[in-house]
């Protein structure tokens, strides 16, 4: 009997000897799409995550990243995803409505009041909820990356108040929500692609757009525009978007690789980003841009005057959605 276990013990660590390293994965390459460049905090993230994939798999689990819509625009790549043609994408949520128009949530003027808020929201019981209907379209979101809160930029006037939204050119994302949003500010608002956002406003095709001080910077926007306010009125989340088709035929090992590493990546991507706000509305100062704050009282009044924008879209986002979403934030403003 002692003889026979000592030799089944000898036969089990010979086996575990033997065993390859990180058996539980396979070499992946994994490429990931995004519309923003290498320079935006996405590519600290994606670093981030890289390593700490490095480490639990040994190595296996790559990741490519494209940059400024190489593999296409957010939309173009997310239905990649869908069909199971392409890995990875970081993508804003909004112009992924028509896939899953629950998401439009997000593109409510001022839903968030700030970035905390917004991290609680989206890492907690309500981002698992989105998380499941995105599950049902083919998109495994492995976490919410950070692009942040969005602020006016234009080439015509300083805005300070409601009435000088009057008339402006607006690139909106493609999105109903932006875009009520915006005409109900009064601006002609007009739904873009990224990609064509800069070359339209060089040529004054269009007077403005919205987006983060980050992706003004890294995007150079400032280069073609002259004022900027600081808005704030959204923050619209990145998603890590995992094609649940490839997703589907990974490892259990190489899933949860995935999924904490995108945590990993995550915390640095918004770490970078909190950092780097500053000085990115410090370059977009020297580069000349006059930049304006809204009093309180107007930023109160923009608020107010949008709400109308909730009512608007609550069906089609879904009332249980919505009211989800606020109930979360007033549990947590408490
Ligand atoms: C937009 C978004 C974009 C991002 C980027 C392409 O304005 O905010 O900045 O989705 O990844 O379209």
């Amino acid at each position: 009997m002692r003889k026979l276990l000592l030799a089944t013990t000898a036969i089990a660590f010979a086996c575990t000897a033997s065993a390859p390293a990180f058996a539980e994965f396979n070499d992946r390459n994994i490429r990931v799409s995004n519309g923003i460049n290498a320079d935006h905090p996405v590519g600290n993230g994606i670093e981030a995550m890289q390593k700490c994939l490095d480490e639990k798999s040994g190595g296996k689990l790559k990741l490519t990243a494209f940059w400024g819509g190489a593999l296409g625009g957010d939309l173009q790549a997310t239905q990649a995803l869908r069909s199971g043609v392409q890995e990875a994408v970081v993508t804003s949520s909004s112009p992924l409505v028509g896939i899953e128009p629950a998401l439009g949530v997000f593109d409510l003027p001022f839903l968030f009041a700030n970035a905390q808020e917004a991290y609680k929201v989206l890492d907690g019981k309500f981002g698992k909820m989105m998380d499941e209907k995105l599950a049902a379209v083919g998109l495994v979101n492995l976490a919410y990356w950070e692009n942040g809160f969005r602020n006016l930029s234009n080439s015509v006037r300083p805005v300070t108040k409601w009435e000088d939204f009057s008339g402006l050119k607006v690139r909106v994302m493609q999105n109903n929500i932006f875009l009520d949003t915006f005409q109900n500010l009064g601006a002609n608002a007009t739904p873009m692609a990224f990609g064509e956002v800069f070359s339209a406003l060089e040529t004054k095709t269009i007077d403005a757009q919205e987006n983060p001080y980050v992706t003004i910077d890294t995007s150079k926007f400032f280069e073609v525009q002259k004022y900027i306010t600081e808005t704030n009125h959204a923050y619209t989340p990145f998603l890590f978007l995992f094609s649940k088709a490839i997703f589907d035929t990974y490892t259990p090992e190489e899933q949860a690789a995935l999924r904490e590493c995108a945590v990993v990546g995550r915390d640095v991507e918004r770490q970078v980003i909190g950092d780097l706000n500053k000085k990115s509305l410090e370059k977009i100062k020297a580069a000349g841009l006059e930049v304006n704050v809204l009093s309180p009282e107007e930023q109160t009044r923009i608020r107010e005057k949008s709400m109308v924008v909730y009512q608007k879209h609550m069906d089609e986002i879904g009332a249980d959605v919505v009211d989800a979403v606020l109930a979360e934030l007033s549990e947590i403003r408490k």
